[in-house]
């Protein structure tokens, strides 16, 4: 596409979809008419992928997720069809400022973290890699909340990204599927009939997926809850219009929200609603789809591949057998073996407290008839590995991830350490089991958005260095290590990490009114604010750190920022306790005119993805330091890594791969293993006895117990002071020492700024195979017995 045609193609859509004349166009219109010129482009693609799909009777695989966290898309759309040369040059002959466009596109962020970050980052490596895939999830009206500070305490409000027209999804009125609840069940024979007493429908929303090179695409389908029987026109009649809407308003409820947390499972009625409804919805839309084309049930596990993505379309393992039994006449037995060759589950996490666990008398009320059969599945695997000590139905509850273990042919962990692990303490007796069902797939990061998108700089000097074959095939990133002894490309890598930190330092004193120096280390860490996350650790050793330089102000410090950025669920009280510190510690270490030279504290509101495209290409050091055992895996580390920022943490999650890929000697290691961990806390007073051990830690403890933060309020952190004094079920205290050396070792490293620069890039030439499109080869191979389809020819852009 010539820019020429590019601009044509805006003005059209500006005129005729947008109905506004090119002198009176606001900055959203031109969004949107950029935003439909690339979507026609893209369109031809995903209709050639789609009709090859059918053609070569491909298997499709089908990913059931509650989240997408996908952030923007259009300039994701733009750099894959490689359109960007064009929609630049066609924008200013327009006159129309390019950057303020991307910028003004709201950030769909249906997710709360890595979870729903991982499903957007493994959509775009299937249609990067021509798998045949289909994303499925809930087109959420409020994505997750929006994040304001006041006195430097989290305020939520609502995230409205559909109070603006959604430019990229096509409805799809034609695929409205009956979803039901409740009501009572009706047995015949083998078979039973469930009449739900409540109905609503679920709609379709398509969004395209287009991959790298726009060689393939596939489709993200949304669901939508509508009522089944509108408004309620004779109560409208007789005045009661408030009644008259309420049918209405509370089937739209089940895709209203997101669940703001996803560390804490909440056995809430509506979040079970939710559940089912969207597996629900998918898995007839798949069943649909399968019958159009084959006639043969038993051939499902061949042609279709179903992942559940953590336990929460778990409900997917009894709704198949239902649908299987009730309504195709399938024997139990049968169904049992079709539904668990065809189904497969990601476990995310081992907090037991975010392990679901729905209450039977609510789970038969909701799903009278799922928990029927969840008994009887439970009974024949009873039956089927002669044992009476794993059960998915156990003291009242249905434990979703027994259930989903034991419905699935693959369960798999997310890093090699956490697999593990899982076999080790969760599952470990399923394990024993079935000792074939658990794999590992390591996670993995899409390259395009978090490395050619994010960082043109790095990007363009990659490119100028090895070709840009590393874009499809990132291992190719390897090809860097000779220049690493080139000084000349050093030093291209430093400046270009120079000049991203110049633009964030910019950004930041014009959004936060905060001086930062961009020669300083870029210290930062992005991600929910959760206890096993230890952003208490980095602040203690901030404050630690704030003492010492106040003792000797004029001693040579290393200058550094700490950049914090992080959501804490509404209803997490510690979590808001550590957001309201940062600001207050930020605060007065901002405002020191003894240390604000050498360190700085900022904590910009409302993190997202778009804000974490900004911070990763100018970051100098990635925090990774959860205790250890406790972050499945991590993404966020994997995406600073290939950005060239070093890591200081924990033998945790990915990070022990990462650590082997970059090589210890570039990487900072601290803290306690997952082992030494569950040794140290068996050891009573644990706490006491590391802050009797080191004084910088007892001093920075006391300085926020007498309210050197908080001068107004002294006793606001007395919950945190004492958790970390007498708890500590996250050893903090323990690992803190050692964290503290491991910093003084960046702080030795950073001022030595040639082998700091050596050391990132290493890192960049070590990162590749930490690409989703490994991840999800690895998927289409142990997993899903997938195969690629022939993809399309490069889009000419
Ligand atoms: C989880 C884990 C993360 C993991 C992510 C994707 O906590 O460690 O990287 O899933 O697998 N809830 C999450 O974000």
């Amino acid at each position: 596409m010539t820019p020429a045609q590019m601009k044509d193609a805006i003005l059209h859509h500006l005129v005729y979809t947008l109905g506004k004349d090119a002198a009176h166009a606001q900055t959203y219109d031109w969004r949107m008419a950029l935003s439909f010129a690339v979507r026609d482009k893209i369109v031809d693609r995903w209709f050639e992928a789609t009709r090859r799909t059918y053609a070569g009777q491909h298997k499709r695989v089908y990913y059931l997720s509650m989240e997408f966290l996908i952030g923007r898309l259009l300039k994701d759309a733009i750099i894959n069809m490689r359109l960007e040369e064009a929609a630049i040059d066609a924008l200013q002959e327009l006159k129309v400022d390019y950057q303020a466009i991307l910028e003004d596109e709201p950030d769909a962020a249906l997710g709360n973290g890595g979870l729903g970050r991982l499903a957007a980052c493994f959509m775009e490596s299937m249609s990067t890699i021509g798998c045949p895939a289909m994303g499925y999830g809930i087109r959420y009206e409020n994505g997750l909340f929006r994040q304001r500070f006041e006195n430097g305490r989290q305020v939520e409000e609502p995230e409205d990204w559909l109070s603006q027209r959604h430019a990229w999804e096509f409805e799809r009125p034609e695929v409205s599927i009956d979803i039901g609840f409740g009501g009572h069940v009706q047995e015949i024979g083998k078979r039973a009939n469930w009449y739900p007493s409540e109905m609503l429908i679920a709609m379709g929303h398509d969004t395209p997926i287009i991959g790298w090179r726009g060689r393939w695409g596939n489709t993200l389908r949304l669901w939508e809850a509508r009522p089944m029987h509108g408004f309620d026109l004779q109560r409208f009649n007789r005045g009661d219009y408030a009644a008259a809407a309420e049918p209405e308003a509370l089937a739209r409820t089940l895709s209203r929200v997101l669940y703001p947390d996803d560390t804490t499972e909440q056995g809430k009625e509506l979040r079970l609603k939710q559940e089912f409804f969207f597996t629900s919805a998918s898995l007839r839309d798949i069943l649909r789809r399968f019958e159009s084309e084959y006639d043969d049930l038993r051939l499902l596990p061949k042609k279709a591949a179903i992942q559940m993505n953590d336990t929460h379309p778990a409900i997917a393992g009894p709704e198949l057998v239902r649908l299987l039994v009730d309504e195709r006449g399938i024997d139990f037995e049968e169904a049992v073996g079709i539904a668990r060759n065809t189904l497969s589950y990601t476990n995310h996490t081992l907090l037991p407290e975010a392990l679901e666990r729905w209450d039977e008398g609510l789970m038969g009320r909701l799903l009278p008839r799922h928990l029927q059969l969840i008994f009887r599945i439970n009974e024949l695997h009873m039956k089927d590995v002669g044992t009476r000590k794993v059960t998915a139905v156990d003291d009242g509850h249905v434990k979703m991830g027994e259930l989903s273990f034991i419905m699935a042919h693959r369960v798999n962990g997310v890093s090699a350490l956490h697999t593990e692990l899982m076999k080790s303490t969760v599952f470990k007796d399923l394990h024993e089991l079935h000792p074939n069902r658990i794999v590992n797939e390591t996670n993995g990061v899409t390259p395009r958005r978090w490395l050619l998108s994010c960082n043109p700089r790095l990007s363009t000097l990659i490119t100028d260095a090895i070709g840009d074959d590393w874009v499809d095939d990132l291992e190719q990133l390897e090809k860097l290590e000779p220049h690493i002894d080139d000084a000349a490309f050093l030093e291209s890598y430093a400046a270009a990490k120079r000049q991203n930190k110049n633009d964030l330092a910019n950004w930041i004193a014009e959004k936060l009114e905060v001086g930062i120096d961009p020669e300083a280390i870029f210290d930062v860490q992005i991600k929910r604010i959760h206890e096993y996350k230890r952003q208490h650790l980095n602040l203690l050793e901030t404050i630690a750190h704030w003492l010492e330089i106040r003792d000797n102000p004029n001693q040579g410090w290393v200058p550094r920022v700490k950049i914090f950025g992080g959501k804490a669920a509404p209803g997490y009280v510690f979590a808001k306790e550590i957001v309201r510190l940062t600001n207050d510690v930020a605060k007065v270490l901002n405002s020191d005119p003894l240390t604000s030279r050498y360190l700085k504290v900022v904590y910009p509101p409302n993190y997202n993805v778009s804000l974490a495209e900004k911070l990763i290409p100018a970051s100098d050091l990635s925090e990774q330091i959860s205790t250890a055992g406790k972050e499945a895996s991590g993404t966020g580390n994997m995406k600073f890594a290939l950005n060239g920022a070093l890591t200081i943490g924990t033998l945790d999650g990915a990070n022990v791969e990462i650590r082997e890929h970059v090589k210890p000697e570039n990487f900072f290691l601290f803290g306690m293993t997952a082992d030494e961990v569950m040794e140290r806390r068996r050891i009573g007073g644990h706490a006491g006895q590391a802050i009797a051990a080191d004084p910088r830690l007892a001093r920075a403890i006391e300085a926020i117990r007498a309210g050197r933060f908080s001068p107004d309020d002294p006793g606001r952190y007395h919950g945190i002071v004492d958790n970390l004094v007498h708890h500590d079920y996250f050893v903090v205290c323990s690992d803190f020492t050692d964290y503290w050396r491991a910093q003084r070792e960046v702080d030795t490293a950073f001022a030595a700024p040639k082998d700091w620069a050596r050391m990132a890039a290493f890192n960049t030439a070590r990162s590749g195979w930490f690409s989703s499109d490994r991840t999800i080869r690895g998927y289409m191979a142990d997993v899903w017995h997938a195969e690629a389809a022939p993809t399309v020819e490069d889009a000419a852009g």
